[in-house]
């Protein structure tokens, strides 16, 4: 039996993929464990710093396919701030000082100002997620995400009737993020969603993952993600929400505004300029798969689209 006298597994106990694997067999077998249990199970036990991820409950939404091992969630990234290599942000990530963090809530909303995580966290059930990632360069992972429903945060701070758009920020510090002293993008990284998007059951931000808090090359403290668009929409390291009347301009957009559209949901029938959007290769695997559409979401964000022109929303 899996859980010792403690109810806890230690990391040495065994690998996180193995925890995962594990436990999706007590669930298909039926023996589902009270939330909070589970949520304990998966600890390793370096889960520490002021984040408590301790009461962490099983989420909606999860896909049972398995997940991407940790080493390579951890250690082949996209996060320009620390280089443009897949490899840079494992290496250099850990220079940025993720504690105190806050996050500035501005423009069309009743409730605005700066707010630290502690706050933005507090009294918040964390959820455990697993969801696909497909990024717009034709490789996917499957990663166990933590974290909690972005409607949430949207619903504390009120939004006006003029709020019809999310604008976000990353960070914007050349002394800890080098890769922002070249102009490979227009700094900080900017992304947006429309309200309904923004308030879609699937989005999250999320603050851990694989059962810890987020390794900082993953966008600690607290990223987005949005797992029918392409990987770039989920940003990292967020400093600030905007709530606006206006479609925001994101940083891939003013970089290449043929390449990047507003929407960027995964789409197999619309090519990249460059490339063919059909396929992608999930980490790990040999053979490609087939891409979905909305990156296999269709049933749950199709309606958000309807009588859309996806081709020209790209
Ligand atoms: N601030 C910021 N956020 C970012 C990026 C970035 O370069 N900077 N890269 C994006 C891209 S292209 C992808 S595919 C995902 C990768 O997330 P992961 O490294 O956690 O897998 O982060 C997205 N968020
Ligand atoms: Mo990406």
């Amino acid at each position: 039996m899996l859980i010792r006298k403690s109810g806890r597994l230690t990391e040495s106990d065994v690998t996180p993929v193995e925890i995962y694997r594990r436990r999706r067999e007590f669930m298909k077998s039926g023996l589902m464990l009270a939330g909070a249990a589970v949520g304990a199970m998966l600890l390793p036990k370096h889960a520490t710093g002021k984040l408590k991820l301790d009461e962490v409950t099983p989420g909606p939404f999860s896909s049972n396919e398995e997940t991407t091992p940790r080493k390579d969630i951890i250690s082949y990234n996209n996060f320009y701030e620390f280089g443009v290599d897949k490899s840079d942000p494992a290496r250099h990530a850990h220079a940025m000082q993720t504690d105190p963090w806050s996050l500035r809530i501005q423009g069309e909303a009743e409730t605005t100002g700066t707010f630290t995580l502690e706050d933005i966290l507090k009294g918040r059930q964390l959820e455990e997620r697993i969801y696909r990632m497909r990024c717009v360069e034709g490789w996917s992972m499957v990663i166990p995400w933590i974290g909690f429903p972005l409607a949430d945060l949207v619903k504390r701070f009120q939004p006006t009737s003029k709020a019809k758009y999310l604008r976000f920020e990353t960070l914007y510090d050349p002394e800890q993020m080098p890769g922002q002293r070249r102009n490979v993008l227009d700094w900080p990284y900017v992304e947006g969603l429309r309200m309904d998007e923004a308030m879609h059951p699937l989005t999250m931000l999320a603050v851990g993952l694989y059962g810890d808090v987020l390794p900082n090359q993953n966008g600690a403290p607290i990223r987005l993600v949005v797992p029918w668009k392409y990987g770039f929409k989920s940003i990292k390291s967020i400093v600030s929400i905007d709530f606006t009347a206006t479609q925001p301009v994101t940083s891939w957009m003013r970089a290449g505004p043929a390449e990047y559209g507003f929407y960027s949901n995964v789409n197999p029938q619309v090519p990249h300029p460059r490339w063919s959007q059909k396929r992608e290769r999930r980490i790990g695997e040999l053979r490609k798969r087939k891409t979905l559409m909305f990156n296999g979401y269709a049933e749950q964000v199709a309606s958000l689209y309807t009588g859309m022109d996806l081709v020209k929303n790209f």
